[in-house]
């Protein structure tokens, strides 16, 4: 009888035991098959991020979070202790030392040796945003007050993308982030994207693809991006004060399978199709000798 009791108890322990990872895993399951990149409230930690640019800077501020904390506990440990050591009491005839070189040597050196840490990774990740990879795509960004204007020279198809106004959005709509156009990219694809103004300077910021780059009048910015396997939206934000509108203006890259994208780009080119292409996009990639031939 007490071994069947103890058996009984070693079954509910085990019942209890695979129910807990069952939970986990459909908590981290849900989180994994997450629909949509976005900032969440309450957020503490950066968005999840996609593609490899964005993996490594998540692995780079992870990387310089430990290093700021582990400076920060010496600091103040540090203040403390001198704090305690110094105090007035126990040194009523303070000691008048100013100098000591070890320890200025040994400030001066550390600093530096952990400077150079950071910046070996942080130069490699640099490079890479910067390395003229071969791309699937191209895709031409222009802000402008107070809007997003995407161009995709393979395909001649240009349109404007405006914030949904408050009282128009429908349901699972976000508020101030869903877009009437969104920018619409097939998975697993990598993206160049030639990122210009029309006005005032906005910036082109997607967190969870890692994309921030100044879009200015007059100039054109480049960055890439691989967009992973995935039906997915990733949502973004101007983030350079542009004006009065510069919070109503954010990003969406909708991410779809090959054959929804084809089905988009057959739809997106009769859709655009009456869609006047301004000056500003047919002179933004010229010189001022072509566009004066033009005119
Ligand atoms: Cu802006």
């Amino acid at each position: 009888m007490k071994m069947n009791f103890q058996a009984l108890i070693v079954s509910w322990k085990e019942k209890i035991k695979i129910s807990l990872i069952g939970i986990i895993y459909f908590v981290f399951s849900i989180a994994n098959t997450a629909y949509a990149s976005e900032p969440k409230p309450w957020q503490m930690d950066l968005q999840e991020p996609a593609g490899i640019i964005a993996s490594k800077a998540t692995d780079l501020h992870n990387f310089l979070l430990v290093i700021i904390t582990l400076i920060s506990v010496f600091v103040l440990g540090l203040l403390v202790y001198v704090c305690i050591k110094f105090k007035e009491k126990p040194n009523v005839k303070p000691s008048k030392t100013s100098h000591n070189t070890l320890i200025e040597v040994i400030w001066t050196v550390v600093p530096v040796l952990i400077l150079v840490v950071i910046a070996i990774p942080s130069f490699k990740l640099l490079y890479l945003t910067e390395a003229d990879k071969p791309v699937d795509m191209v895709v031409k960004v222009s802000g402008a007050q107070w809007y997003w204007n995407y161009e995709y020279p393979d395909e001649e198809i240009s349109f404007d993308s405006y914030m949904i106004a408050e009282n128009e959005l429908k349901e699972n709509q976000k508020r101030l982030l869903d877009v009437d156009n969104p920018l619409v990219v097939p998975e697993g694809t990598r993206i160049k994207f030639l990122i210009t103004g029309n006005d005032v300077m906005h910036s082109f910021f997607v967190p969870s693809l890692a994309l921030q780059v100044y879009s200015i009048a007059g100039r054109v910015n480049e960055i890439w991006t691989e967009v992973p396997m995935g039906k997915k939206k990733y949502y973004g934000q101007c983030n350079q004060i542009c004006g009065v509108n510069h919070a109503y203006m954010p990003i969406v890259i909708q991410a779809l399978p090959q054959n929804e994208y084809k089905e988009w780009l057959k739809e997106a080119k009769v859709k655009f199709a009456n869609v006047k292409q301004t000056n500003f996009n047919k002179f933004a990639l010229l010189d001022k000798k072509e566009i004066k031939e033009i005119k």
